[in-house]
């Protein structure tokens, strides 16, 4: 990486003294060009499958406790690529592109050795504040994830700290009919290394996993200086219904590997390369998906033209502002395409309350399965 010039460490500096000053919604400041990502946030959910393999092998499971392992087991191995990934590849974490209303991003993993095709639907269902729901399914495999994803934010110690708000809840459809739900609740985020201009990423405090058979996954995130003196740093139990008394420990590096505590085995290894969504090419996409939208955005910023990249979102931003001023004199509102907003989500309440989760009740986007997933098994293999 080359060093930062003159101007861009005052740029730099200027952003942080409004980043201290200031707390809610980040994505509305304006940030010095070295530090804007040309990738949306409504790409961001597509890290939830990227080793498609560990989510489909959650349908094997021979027992409730052996699929609440698995969940884990996916779940960890998730979390290098939602929050380490902006760093291998662009060099530091950087800024997203703030969604608009109603932008969407598709995508899939297609079916190899029998693991059944996933499929990602995301939509960007509020603006300010930025909230976004998304929706995979491994409908072979009779496996679905549905969540939404916003952030509270504020700054101490020199640190952004991130609130995740929101949840994911994984359903699994039983062979015997039936089906099993996991609430997954979303750790905080702290992001540090400001001062030198190369954000970064710790997870601190709890998240946890409880499934509907009653066996509840904790864990616990730590960085540098805690646990092990390490970065990314976590340690899980997992205890079985109505019983704080864990039966399985697990520990190590979540962007790494970790190991079962008794036992001494590897629970999860991410040192291997991730499998990235597949999506269509932008000339095929639709005037609403994520990646044509912000087409000229992100090439300004990946080419270094930052005249052209401002250009082109102030031109995004206009229409924007347009559309919401047309509806209010209307007197109509913007519709969502594939979601359903309800203001509480009665698996978040009634599996919530197993785990004292806080707060007591939260709202949720219901999928309404209205999109034709990517294409079948032969159009894929062409691929
Ligand atoms: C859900 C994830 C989330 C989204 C991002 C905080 C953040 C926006 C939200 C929480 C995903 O499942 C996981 C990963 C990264 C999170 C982002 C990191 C980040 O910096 C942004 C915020 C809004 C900023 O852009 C802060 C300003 C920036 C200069 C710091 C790099």
């Amino acid at each position: 990486r080359t060093r930062p010039s003159k101007s861009q460490k005052s740029s730099w500096a200027t952003f942080l003294k409004s980043i201290a000053s200031f707390s809610g919604d980040l994505s509305s400041l304006t940030a010095p060009p070295f530090i804007l990502s040309p990738i949306s946030l409504t790409e961001f959910p597509a890290y939830w499958c990227e080793r498609p393999e560990l989510f489909s092998a959650i349908a094997d499971a021979k027992s409730d406790e052996e699929r609440s392992i698995l969940v884990l087991k996916w779940f960890i191995s998730t979390l290098k690529g939602q929050y380490t990934s902006r760093n291998e590849k662009l060099g530091s974490e950087k800024k997203p592109l703030n969604p608009v209303l109603g932008e969407l991003f598709y995508g899939y993993w297609p079916d190899i050795n029998g693991r059944g095709q996933t499929d990602l639907v995301v939509e960007q269902v509020s603006h300010h504040p930025p909230i976004t729901a998304y929706y995979i399914a491994n409908e072979a495999k009779g496996i679905s994830l549905q969540g939404h994803s916003a952030q509270k934010t504020s700054f101490s110690g020199g640190s952004i700290i991130v609130k995740q708000i929101g949840h994911a809840v994984l359903t699994v459809n039983l062979p015997g009919g039936g089906k099993e739900e996991f609430l997954i609740t979303l750790p905080r985020l702290r992001i540090d290394g400001l001062w030198y201009g190369s954000p970064y990423i710790e997870l601190a405090e709890t998240s946890y996993i409880q499934s509907s058979t009653g066996w509840l996954s904790t864990i616990e995130y730590k960085g540098k200086g805690y646990f092990s003196g390490k970065s990314h740093t976590f340690k899980a139990s997992l205890s079985p219904p109505g019983s704080s008394h864990a039966a399985h420990t697990y520990e190590g590096l979540w962007h790494q590997t970790s190991k079962d505590v008794r036992t001494g085995t590897i629970f999860t290894d991410v040192t291997s390369p991730k499998e990235e969504v597949t999506v269509k090419s932008v000339e095929e996409m639709d005037d609403w998906e994520s990646r044509r939208l912000w087409r000229w955005v992100a090439k300004g910023i990946r080419d270094g033209d930052f005249e052209t990249a401002s250009k082109e979102k102030s031109k995004i931003e206009n229409e924007q502002r347009q559309r919401r001023k047309d509806e209010q004199a209307a007197g109509t509102q913007w519709q969502l395409k594939h979601f359903d907003h309800v203001d509480s989500d009665p698996i978040y309440e009634r599996l919530g309350k197993l785990f004292k989760a806080n707060p007591p009740t939260e709202d949720a986007y219901v999928y309404r399965h209205n999109h034709n997933p990517g294409p079948t098994q032969a159009a894929a293999s062409d691929l």
